[in-house]
């Protein structure tokens, strides 16, 4: 009841809802941006919800914090300087944390709260925030990235939430300009780019967006995460003109890494198989994003 979008009519899927058994209402609270509600679910653990739309799932939040990050970063040779945009729970931090070669990871995200209820409530994502490595910066992640030096980063990483709130400026024009300004020759963009059976539109939006701003490659790659509406979520891979990237197959790959794999939490989902696996679309997706 307490969420602004509720049931079938979620601007983002109308006519569909997905649910889950509730087994207890841990916190509920309304920050500046957005409801945010925590969960005990019955099948997949604890769950973060903002504005009515599921963020993350203990059980399958592998599949996306994982491959969000392995996918960029598997892709280039030594990434040193690492970008997240949104990312409050701290899940994608984590992952990165497992790079070795990471000098400087920075994160803007802009509600607080997201990240204080995290640190209660999700403990084993908001780990991430403990590396050394980490620089947090609170705030709306388009103006810093405005503000951000040309050429500063290896990669930038979009874990933001759907464009109906404060991230809809992210999959804007302007902000996919600057995060090609802000990365070096031959850097890499991976951002959050929906589901392939719900917002084709939307993905050909972006698609066609980056085609024009980013001069290296161009590639759509998704993941199966069963608590996201359809149960798919993808990615948008870029990069900028410089030192050509193949993403999809990864020079950089994580079974070569020892840090990697040693790391306090086991990999569940990502490996170089499925990196590559990642990018191969259904035909009707192919067709509608005319992607090869
Ligand atoms: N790690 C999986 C969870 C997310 S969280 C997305 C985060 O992006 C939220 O914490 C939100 O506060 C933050 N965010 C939204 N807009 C901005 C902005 N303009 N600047 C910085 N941070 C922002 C992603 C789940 C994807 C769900 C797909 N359906």
């Amino acid at each position: 009841k307490a969420n602004k979008f509720h049931y079938y009519n979620n601007p983002m899927w109308p006519g569909e809802a997905h649910s889950m058994k509730v087994e207890k209402i841990l916190y509920q609270g309304k920050s500046e941006y957005q409801e945010i509600l925590v969960f005990e679910s019955s099948n997949y653990g604890k769950v973060l919800v903002l504005d009515g739309i599921v963020q993350l799932a203990e059980k399958d939040e592998c599949a996306y914090q994982e491959m969000i990050v392995h996918l960029p970063l598997c892709s280039i040779p030594s990434p040193k300087t690492v970008l997240v945009v949104g990312g409050g729970d701290g899940g994608v931090l984590r992952e990165i944390s497992r790079h070795t070669s990471v000098e400087k990871i920075d994160i803007c995200e802009i509600d607080e709260l997201v990240i204080d209820v995290c640190k209660k409530y999700f403990p084993d994502l908001a780990v991430g925030f403990e590396d050394p490595r980490v620089q947090l910066h609170v705030g709306d992640a388009a103006e810093f990235l405005r503000n951000a030096p040309s050429g500063m980063y290896d990669a930038i990483i979009v874990d933001s939430s759907d464009p109906i709130g404060p991230a809809q400026e992210l999959v804007e024009r302007p902000f996919f300009e600057t995060t090609a300004r802000a990365l070096r020759p031959g850097g890499v963009l991976c951002c959050m780019a929906e589901s392939m059976w719900l917002h084709t539109h939307l993905i050909q939006d972006m698609l066609s967006i980056c085609r024009e701003t980013f001069k290296g490659s161009i590639h759509y790659a998704w993941t199966s995460v069963p608590t996201y509406p359809s149960g798919a979520i993808g990615f948008l891979l870029c990069s900028t003109n410089g030192p050509p990237v193949n993403f999809l197959s990864p020079i950089n790959p994580i079974e070569k890494q020892e840090g990697a794999l040693k790391h306090s939490r086991e990999l569940k989902y990502y490996n170089s198989e499925i990196h590559t696996a990642a990018f191969a679309l259904p035909t009707f997706a192919r067709k509608e994003l005319k992607a090869y």
